[in-house]
């Protein structure tokens, strides 16, 4: 094997992208995904890839230091794709502490594993580490975040990712660590946990639900293909420099309002239901405490230094999600029959 690489929470929604990507691409590399399988890991995600001869799964949780040492010690990595983390921002208002735990003290659990276990040769190492663009706060009606932009999260995730890449980029300039960071804004696609806005939009609206829409449906998000995440995540992990960082995005903003309006024409055409019926399952509901009025990437580096570009536009990437879905009907009965309704009937119970 040439490489042996460490990605975490490849159970997740863009993990599971990443290590199916990986393990495909590149048969001569060996991936070990460690996942702790919460609410959010789902194996089944993974059906695809888990009897390859260069794919091993490990149940594990990032917060425990001995656990982590052990297994850098026993496997002999040459590089970490960092993805686990608590990601939903809801539950960060709701639960701070997970987040603390996870995204902060996990992380740099796994930059202390690979400080000490690869001692001596950092330089043929790296350690990469999956960023959201909500570490930069929220912008006004106009600009972009570029790598250049000051940090401003608002709420508990977002304070904890910007947490955990000020600690990754510390290892660089301390110890000489090899890492990278890129920075992405929200992705869609499928395998996306349906508490997610896309997700849980579809399933309402497939079972005749409330679809429901923070304050005026007035914020905006820029949204990527979650493939053309993982596709980038492949080009920065093997040419960024060391050091680096990366936004990605999909030069693709949508407020939330006209995205869901779209989703709702979509479903009706894939549903046979009368044009305009599922709009009428549009709710308004209170707003997100502290919720970031606009994110909008500048990609601009990754794609002049890199050559990498989106590969689908929105409306095209959108139906072939919505295409998942319906297909996987049993996918998302699993997923939304157990843990997930009850966080589903707290989160929105007051609403
Ligand atoms: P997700 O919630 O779908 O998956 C997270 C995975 O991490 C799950 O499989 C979970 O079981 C695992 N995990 C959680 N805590 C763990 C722990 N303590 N130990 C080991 N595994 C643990 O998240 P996602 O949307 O796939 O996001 C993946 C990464 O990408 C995150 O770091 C997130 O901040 C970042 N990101 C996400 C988006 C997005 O739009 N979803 C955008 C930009 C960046
Ligand atoms: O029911 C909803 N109604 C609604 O109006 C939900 C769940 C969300 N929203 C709004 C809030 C946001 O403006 O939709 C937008 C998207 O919300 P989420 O899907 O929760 O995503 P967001 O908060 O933007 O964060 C996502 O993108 C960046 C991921 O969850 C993060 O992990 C990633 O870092």
């Amino acid at each position: 094997m040439k490489k042996r690489i460490l990605i975490t929470g490849g159970a997740g929604f863009i993990g599971s992208h990443v290590v199916r990507r990986f393990v495909k691409s590149y048969p001569d590399y060996k991936i070990v995904n460690l996942d702790k399988l919460t609410y959010a890991g789902n194996l089944l995600n993974l059906v695809d890839v888990e009897g390859e001869d260069n794919y091993e799964f490990v149940k594990g949780d990032i917060v425990d230091a001995d656990f982590i040492t052990e297994l850098f010690h026993v496997n002999q990595f040459d590089a970490v794709i960092h993805l686990a983390a608590e990601s939903h921002v809801d539950r960060s208002i709701a639960s701070p502490m997970e987040f603390v735990m996870t995204n902060v003290i996990g992380t740099v659990n796994l930059l202390n594993a690979a400080k000490e276990s690869w001692k001596g040769e950092y330089s043929q190492k790296r350690f990469y580490h999956v960023s959201t663009d909500e570490v930069y706060g929220a912008l006004g009606e106009v600009g972009m975040f570029t790598e250049a932009t000051a940090y401003d999260p608002h709420s508990p995730y977002s304070a904890s990712k910007a947490s955990s890449d000020h600690f990754v980029r510390a290892y660089h300039d301390t110890y000489g660590l090899d890492v990278v960071i890129s920075n992405c804004s929200n992705n869609y696609g499928s395998h996306h946990f349906p508490e997610k806005l896309i997700p849980l939009a579809i399933n309402n609206i497939k079972n005749n639900k409330a679809v429901p829409v923070y304050g005026k449906g007035e914020n905006v998000r820029d949204w990527l293909w979650v493939e053309d995440h993982a596709r980038a995540i492949d080009v920065i992990f093997h040419q960024a420099k060391t050091g680096e960082t990366y936004n990605i995005g999909g030069h693709n903003e949508w407020k939330n309002i006209d995205l869901i309006k779209l989703l709702c024409k979509i479903m009706d055409n894939k549903l046979g239901r009368e044009v305009g019926s599922s709009e009428q399952l549009i709710t308004y509901v209170t707003d997100r405490a502290g919720h970031d009025l606009r994110y909008a990437i500048d990609s601009s580096k990754l794609q002049e230094k890199l050559g990498w570009v989106p590969s689908l536009r929105f409306e095209e990437g959108l139906e072939k999600t919505v295409e998942w879905y319906l297909e996987n009907e049993q996918w998302l009965n699993d997923v939304t029959s157990s843990n997930y309704q009850s966080y589903y009937e707290t989160q929105y119970a007051e609403r």
